[in-house]
C-alpha cells in the first residue's frame, strides 16, 4: 500500500520582459508546482515487516508503525548487483544456522539508512534516497533473552524499480552533526514537529531518546552496550547507518522535556548527548 501525501508548493515568480520596439512589460507567472513526498507505509508486528513489495525509486519517506510491545528499528540494505532474492534468503538461513555471512555480505556496504529505534505503538518517519534494486528490511535490535530480532519473524524485501517517484528532497528544520564523538544540531531544538537532516560522513546511527524523571544519563550509558529490550527510556525516532556521503532525514514531534541523542555503534565511547526542550 503506497500513499502519496499532498503538499502544495506554489512558486510565484515575476519576470520583466522587454520586447524590442515596445514598452517594457511585466509578466507575472503564477505556477502551481506540486511537490509531493512519496510515502511508503510499513508496519512491524511479530518481528515481521509488512508493506508493499515494490515501489518506485527516488526520495522515499518510510512511515514505520510499531504494532508490537517491544522496541524495533528498520535497516535497509541494498543487495549487491547480481544477488537475487533467492540468494539473499538462502544466505539469511545459512546465517541463522551457522552464523556464516555470505561472501557478498558487507556490514557497512549497501546501507541506505532506515528508521531508528522506535517505541511500541509509535510511528516513525524517515526519508532516504532509494536507488533501483532489491533491499532487505531488517531489525537490528535484540530481545531481552539475547535473541537478535533478525533471527525471528519472516525476512522482508523491498523491490525498488527504475521508475522515478518524482518526490523532492525534503526541507529540513534542523541539521545534525556527528563529530568529535558527539551529536549536535545546528541550533537548539524547540518543541514542535520537525524534520532533521544528516549528511553521514562516518559509520554511525542517530537515536533520539525521551528521558524520564526516574532515568538519568548514567542509566542510559550503562544500558547502551547491551542494546536490547527492555530500553530504560522510550526511543522516538532516528536514523540507521548510511554509507558515508549519503544524506537522510527523519521527522519527529517533540514536546518540552529532557531528551538524549544516542549512537549505538560506539557504545564504548558513550556517544550520548542530553538536551532539554523548553
Ligand atoms: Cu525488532
Amino acid at each position: 500500500m503506497i500513499l502519496r501525501a499532498a503538499t502544495l508548493c506554489i512558486i510565484l515568480s515575476a519576470c520583466s520582459l522587454k520586447v524590442l520596439g515596445q514598452p517594457a512589460a511585466v509578466n507575472v507567472v503564477l505556477a502551481s508546482n506540486e511537490t509531493k513526498p512519496y510515502i511508503v507505509q510499513v508496519e512491524i508486528a511479530n518481528h515481521t515487516f509488512s508493506g508493499p513489495d515494490e515501489i518506485s525509486s527516488g526520495w522515499t519517506t518510510l512511515s514505520l508503525t510499531n504494532h508490537s510491545d517491544e522496541h524495533h528499528l528498520m535497516m535497509t540494505h541494498k543487495l549487491p548487483q547480481g544477488v537475487s532474492l533467492q540468494d539473499a534468503t538462502a544466505a539469511l538461513e545459512n546465517w541463522k544456522k551457522n552464523r556464516e555471512p555470505a561472501e557478498w555480505w558487507s556490514e557497512e556496504g549497501g546501507r541506505y539508512g532506515g528508521q531508528g529505534l522506535l517505541a511500541p505503538g509509535k510511528t516513525g518517519l524517515v526519508t532516504i534516497f532509494l536507488e533501483p534494486g532489491i533491499y532487505s528490511l531488517v531489525c537490528g535490535f535484540t530481545s531481552e533473552d539475547g535473541t537478535p530480532h533478525f533471527d525471528k519473524g519472516v525476512p522482508s524485501y523491498l523491490r525498488v524499480t527504475s521508475e522515478s517517484n518524482g518526490a523532492p528532497e525534503p526541507p529540513a528544520d534542523y541539521e545534525i552533526f556527528f563529530e568529535n564523538k558527539g551529536i549536535t544540531t545546528d541550533k537548539p531544538v524547540v518543541a514542535g514537529h520537525h524534520t532533521f537532516k544528516e549528511l553521514f560522513d562516518t559509520w554511525h546511527d542517530v537515536q533520539l531518546a525521551r528521558l524520564t524523571e526516574d532515568v538519568n544519563i548514567k542509566n542510559l550509558k550503562d544500558w547502551l552496550p547491551e542494546w536490547k529490550s527492555p530500553t530504560p527510556v522510550p526511543f522516538i525516532g532516528g536514523l540507521e547507518p548510511l554509507e558515508p556521503g549519503r544524506i537522510a532525514y527523519f521527522t519527529v514531534a517533540v514536546t518540552p522535556g529532557r531528551y538524549a541523542w544516542v549512537c549505538s555503534k560506539h557504545p564504548k565511547d558513550q556517544v550520548i548527548q542530553s538536551f532539554t526542550i523548553k
